[in-house]
């Protein structure tokens, strides 16, 4: 409604089924699909839908899934309900339920839910692929933890994988970004064999007080795929490990450079950009103090490049900020400036206003230096960038 032009010829999908909403991880557990409806709302009371095409997918079927998944952690994974789940059976560990952790628990409706966000990530490929779209972006989508046969860290099934692997049907190489405040560690291990993947991941890296790393625990910079010469993957994975408290300007100073970096060496015909929102300030889960518009830099700087780009979600643990966030991202996708005053007339608007809320307004401050001290210096910083680059002299495109 406020000054949005849509470029010529440079088209933005959006591919959203909204029953994924509508499923519940457990009151204490701090994945929260209703973000999604949050992020919704806020998309639609700025019109954004009037500047790109919607799409409401169908859900992923069990063979689509088997493009990466086990075919017996798949019908695990399709028959486990909370009635039917023993929770001593090996299997069920095995796969990576429950535990003590309780990270991926078993809840009602979960394969509608997994094969609903699959689906959308599929459904978003296969527009790059018809050149149907420029831009393609699930906001339901991004978990990268799963394994071929292990769900982790409250992801199932790898959407991200499966995308990766139809755009691969006609793309000789693909670049993966992952700016989610944890490791991309099950996109990395997917391709670890084949240079037509790159993985970029930048994410928090380090000992915690209590003695343990954080989740996953992998993703130092000296983690660059496989060792072995032998291996075509050898070299293909950059790791960017960043510690508490990063700002705006390290950020995107140390995104620009290294992801830039990357693209010119490796010279990607498509990029798959995972944008978990877990690495804002204030995030739930996350220790970074990035605010709203340094996270969205680095979906405009990719962007910017031009080549074909899916645009998927991830992490986010306070939800009006994933929903800020991501409906600036939108925005930024279509080329919109966005009011910075809510508009008032939407639901759920409680959820962003009063102080704590964040005042009504969709860029409130969120670099806040009360809850992680910024441990990063420029000076490490840049040595990591000098690492970093050397890490790359095993690609040539
Ligand atoms: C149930 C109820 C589960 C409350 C999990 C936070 C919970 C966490 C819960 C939690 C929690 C993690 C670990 C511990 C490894 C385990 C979507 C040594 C308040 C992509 C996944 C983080 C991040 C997993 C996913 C992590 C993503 N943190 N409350 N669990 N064991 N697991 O540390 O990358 O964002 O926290
Ligand atoms: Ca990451
Ligand atoms: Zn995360």
């Amino acid at each position: 409604e406020y000054g949005m032009e849509k470029p010529q010829g440079y088209s933005v999908s959006f591919h959203y089924n909204p029953h994924v909403e509508y499923h519940h991880f457990g009151s204490s557990h701090p994945m929260k699909p209703w973000r999604l409806t949050l992020t919704k709302q806020l998309v639609l009371a700025y019109g954004l839908e009037y500047c790109m095409e919607l799409y409401e997918p169908r859900p992923a079927t069990f063979d689509e899934l088997a493009i990466f998944h086990d075919r017996e952690y798949l019908s695990f994974l399709s028959n486990v309900t909370p009635q039917n789940a023993k929770p001593d059976d090996p299997a069920y560990l095995a796969f990576g339920f429950g535990g003590d952790s309780n990270d991926c628990p078993v809840f009602d409706g979960l394969w509608n839910y997994v094969s609903i966000y699959s689906g959308a990530s599929m459904n978003a490929a296969y527009n790059l692929l018809n050149k149907q779209s420029d831009v393609a972006i699930n906001w339901s989508g991004g978990l990268h933890h799963a394994k071929k046969n292990l769900a982790s860290g409250f992801c199932y099934i790898n959407d991200i994988v499966l995308a990766i692997q139809l755009l691969l049907t006609q793309h000789q190489r693909v670049l993966y970004i992952d700016i989610d405040v944890h490791h991309g560690d099950g996109v990395e291990a997917a391709f670890e064999s084949t240079d037509r993947v790159f993985t970029l991941s930048y994410h928090k890296f380090g000992i915690d007080r209590n003695g343990y790393p954080f989740f996953p625990g992998t993703g130092n910079i000296n983690e660059m795929g496989p060792i072995n010469p032998a291996n075509p993957g050898k070299g293909h994975s950059l790791n960017i490990p960043i510690d508490d408290g990063i700002d705006d300007d390290q950020y995107k100073w140390l995104f620009k450079i290294v992801t830039g970096a990357v693209i010119d060496k490796y010279n990607p015909t498509a990029i798959v950009l995972q944008s978990g929102a877990d690495s804002l300030g204030g995030d739930r889960l996350g220790r970074f103090n990035l605010n709203i518009k340094a996270h969205g830099f680095c979906i405009e700087t990719v962007k910017n490049y031009g080549r074909p780009l899916l645009l998927i979600g991830g992490g986010g643990y306070t939800p009006r900020n994933v929903a800020r966030t991501w409906c600036h991202e939108t925005a930024v996708c279509v080329g919109a400036e966005l009011h910075n005053n809510l508009p008032t007339h939407i639901p759920y608007i409680q959820a962003f206003q009063g102080a704590e809320n964040g005042g009504g307004i969709l860029y409130p401050d969120l670099h806040n230096t009360k809850r992680h001290d910024n441990l990063n210096t420029d000076g490490k910083l840049k040595k990591m960038v000098e690492q970093a680059m050397e890490n790359l002299r095993y690609i040539e495109a």
